[in-house]
């Protein structure tokens, strides 16, 4: 099988030159232009046919976030640099939950703490642009989908399963598989399955009250990982949307056995929600290579992992998400078109 692999040269523009880590600085990012590029050379050594994105406008995306954060993040690196602020973009002051007053500041240098949760999200003069281009990238990538092919690969960059309506964080900035999801879902059933290592938090609460998108991910257990605040197993959905969420939270250290055991728990669930579409947010984190990671998958789980996915026989929207491992992202993307394509 051939899959179309939908991919612009526009994400390199999004290159941070540090983030912060538990307080820390990091250099390089972990999440760099080299990720896509491995992956998208190993997919075209294989014989799967590049695919260049088209526009699809402001409707799709403003369907899912906020246009007042889409404008943050298309002005707002500009306004932070009018005022002093340093190459990257990274808040100062997050505004808990709890202050029983916080209002969205005018102040550029103060900005960024309403929007973005974390220190490791950083914007750059080129961000924007490089977020713009992932989300028509998994829209051209529906596209393909939703017109009959039987499956298609988005390779964006930068991930977006950790931005939700109104913020990001998480390397995320737009949600580019909720917007394909949303997308798609005018006309179609859909499941959205998550196989990056972190929970899918902007996702899950993107749909969390519908019950026409079912959410669900396997995931390292927020009790110990990123993103902390969600992806425990009692979040199901909420008013007419509970039952469409089913996370599985998964300890340090799961390898193979264990990691497809819960797959197959998942799969079960989206079967019984009879999708006819299925978009994948496929992070290769799960790795025991990745550097951020406590999943101990080798590549060849990722052939495992396709082929339990196209056991579905659903025509499949790949989306790309996280995975840090560059040397191995290549072979892990080969393999799950590989397993996929085995077919049901
Ligand atoms: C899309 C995706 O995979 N996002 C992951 C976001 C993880 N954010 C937490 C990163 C903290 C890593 N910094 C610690 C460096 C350890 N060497
Ligand atoms: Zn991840």
């Amino acid at each position: 099988m051939t899959v179309p692999v939908v991919a612009t040269e526009l994400h390199r523009r999004h290159d941070p030159p540090h983030e912060v880590g538990f307080g820390t600085v990091v250099t390089p990012v972990h999440e760099r232009p080299e990720r896509i590029d491995v992956i998208q050379a190993a997919l075209l050594a294989t014989g799967h046919d590049l695919v260049a994105p088209t526009r699809h406008g402001d409707g799709p995306l403003h369907a899912v976030h906020d246009p007042e954060m889409v404008r943050f993040l298309r002005r707002g690196y500009d306004r932070w640099r009018a005022a002093g602020g340093p190459e990257a973009m990274i808040p100062d002051t997050f505004p808990l939950p709890r202050w029983t007053t916080a209002r969205r500041p005018d102040a550029a240098l103060g900005e960024p703490g309403w929007w973005c949760f974390d220190t490791a999200t950083p914007l750059v003069a080129g961000s924007y642009a490089a977020a713009r281009s992932a989300v028509d990238v998994a829209l051209t990538g529906a596209d393909l989908v939703a017109g009959g092919a039987p499956a298609a690969y988005a390779l964006c960059r930068p991930p977006g399963h950790h931005a939700g309506r109104d913020y990001f964080g998480g390397f995320c900035l737009c949600n580019n598989a909720a917007v394909a999801a949303r997308y798609l879902a005018a006309d179609a059933r859909i499941a959205i399955v998550d196989v990056d290592f972190h929970h899918g938090n902007g996702t899950q609460d993107l749909f969390y009250r519908d019950p026409d998108v079912l959410y669900a991910s396997i995931h390292g257990d927020p009790a110990h990982a990123f993103p902390y605040f969600a992806g425990f197993a009692d979040e199901v959905g909420e008013g007419p949307g509970r039952g469409a969420n089913h996370n599985l939270p998964l300890p340090p250290g799961t390898g193979a056995a264990a990691y497809l055991g819960a797959l197959d728990q998942a799969l079960d669930v989206v079967y019984r929600f009879a999708p006819e579409l299925l978009v994948v947010s496929l992070g290769f984190d799960a790795l025991a290579a990745d550097p951020i990671a406590t999943f101990r998958l080798t590549p060849d789980a990722y052939h495992d992992i396709g082929h339990r996915l196209g056991q579905l026989a659903l025509p499949t929207l790949f989306v790309q998400e996280g995975g840090y491992a560059v040397h191995l992202l290549g072979e892990a993307a080969r393999l799950t078109l590989e397993g996929f394509a085995l077919g049901g």
